[in-house]
């Protein structure tokens, strides 16, 4: 091996399988985002804690930061290396390891995939409630890096609710057992939920426990078009008070035109502006009989202007698609993308300003709005024009961003909801925490990594 530090980390660990063609630097050296060239300088793919443990003292002894890794499905550069770190990837522990039925929780390596972890859960009666478009791909690790949310936040919370314990190999290669699967820990700080959300900035996730729960009542899926923005959370109060939600996500006309550019079956007639899609329990027929009285309403009020129910589980499938296949559609255009949340009562006030801003700013320029608009959070992907090259695009995108920061500071909401700070919006940390809040935060990340080798870069400058 040509690198020193490389042969080093060989000879430590002969076992470890380590990867440095060019075509695998460049596949594990980004994520979602195409931003960035990849320029890792290599990749290991520990298959033990007592591997990624060896890796961490060797990245010490030779200064080499690590870029922990799993599915790469991240939307915020968290994931890439540009610069000569070492890639850690988790794919090779991808297990469950254990499953207690007793205190319902199921034992996983990081880097598991969420569907398995779903699949996992569900051959043992329960579920695992977390849910994205990108169950078939991310993993349970960045799942936790990044307090992924997604489309069941409204029912039953992010991430970080359904993590019982950790094992993480902190910046130092101390291996680290937070909370033990308790449910009652009143013993000082915290460190697990500490790690939830850290962006691999403050050690590697090795292992996780998972609470599982019961799974839901039968339920039933909803479309609703909508005639304009100010409707939006006014249906979600009324359906919200009428029916028990399990997701409520809006989409535009324009994220409707490329996802059935993409495939997806149309499923109203007529152009309106606003779609919802809204699945709520539906334990027998009253359920379904107060989603229609809810609807009725909504059209009498002029809140609604047409409406379907799913009729059987294709259906469903086919209503979800509308909402679910928008990232992929807009995938081949590289969208820059906000990813942006307010409290649910601030939304209206928010949409406003927001929509004023945009239409200010981006006066030629596509802008796809959607989201989990039940938990406050919104997703702007913004479209390239042909005639538009990249380097103006983003400096565009990065101005009104900008402007969008100081909005969301005014509303007292959050410059990422979901997908985290990253690489890609670590400038407008500032908007969201408060100076002395980061000034800890740098702390923290001094006390877990003192040589700052744990995915440098990401969320901070
Ligand atoms: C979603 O809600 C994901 O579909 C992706 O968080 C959002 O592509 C996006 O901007
Ligand atoms: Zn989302």
């Amino acid at each position: 091996m040509s690198d020193a530090r490389l042969a080093d980390l060989a000879q430590r660990l002969p076992d470890l399988r380590l990867l440095t063609d060019a075509a695998d630097r460049e596949h594990y050296g980004r994520d979602w985002t195409r931003r960035w060239t990849p320029a890792p300088l290599a990749i290991a793919l520990p298959s033990s804690i007592d591997e990624v443990q060896a890796i961490v003292r060797w990245a010490n002894k030779h200064r080499v930061a690590i870029v922990p890794s799993g599915g790469r499905t991240g939307l915020s550069g968290g994931a890439v290396a540009a610069d000569g770190e070492l890639v850690l990837s988790l794919e090779r522990m991808n297990r469950v390891l254990d499953f207690n039925p007793i205190d319902r929780t199921l034992v996983v390596q990081p880097g598991i995939v969420l569907q398995h972890v779903h699949d996992a859960a569900k051959s043992h009666g329960l579920i695992y409630p977390l849910d994205f478009a990108a169950r078939g791909s991310c993993s349970i690790g960045g799942n936790i890096a990044t307090n992924a949310g997604g489309i069941r936040v409204i029912r039953y919370g992010n991430t970080r609710e359904w993590i019982a314990g950790l094992k993480v190999v902190a910046g130092n290669g101390e291996l680290l057992e937070l909370n033990r699967g308790l449910i009652k820990n009143s013993s000082g700080y915290d460190f697990r939920q500490l790690m939830i959300g850290s962006e691999g900035t403050l050690g590697i996730v090795v292992e996780a426990t998972l609470r599982l729960t019961d799974p839901p009542p039968p339920s039933q899926v909803m479309l609703l078009a909508l005639p304009d923005m100010d409707a939006l959370m006014k249906v979600f109060g009324l359906f919200r008070a009428r029916l028990s939600l399990q997701a409520f996500e809006f989409f535009t006309d324009l994220a409707l035109k490329h996802v059935l550019l993409h495939g997806a079956q149309r499923a109203l007639d007529g152009d309106h502006p606003y779609y919802v899609v809204t699945e709520f329990d539906a334990p027998d027929g009253s359920a379904q009989d107060a989603a229609l009285a809810a609807f009725e309403q909504a059209l009498e009020q002029g809140w609604v202007t047409d409406g379907v129910i799913a009729q059987s589980e294709a259906q469903a499938a086919a209503l979800w698609r509308l909402r679910e296949g928008i990232t992929e559609s807009l995938a081949p255009r590289q969208p820059y993308k906000n990813d942006v949340s307010v409290r649910i009562s601030a939304v209206p006030a928010f949409l406003h300003e927001m929509q004023a801003l945009l239409t200010h700013e981006y006066p030629r320029i596509e802008v796809i709005w959607f989201g989990h608009i039940g938990d406050g959070n919104l997703h702007i992907n913004v479209l390239r024009p042909d005639d538009l090259d990249e380097a103006s695009f983003i400096a565009q995108c990065e101005h009104v961003t900008k402007l969008l920061a100081a909005t969301l500071k005014n509303h007292g909401g959050s410059i990422s909801a979901e997908h985290g700070i990253g690489l890609v919006k670590r400038a407008y940390l500032e908007s969201t925490r408060g100076a002395a809040e980061i000034a800890l935060m740098r702390g923290v990340r001094q006390v877990f990594d003192p040589l700052g080798l744990m995915n440098p870069g990401k969320l901070f400058q």
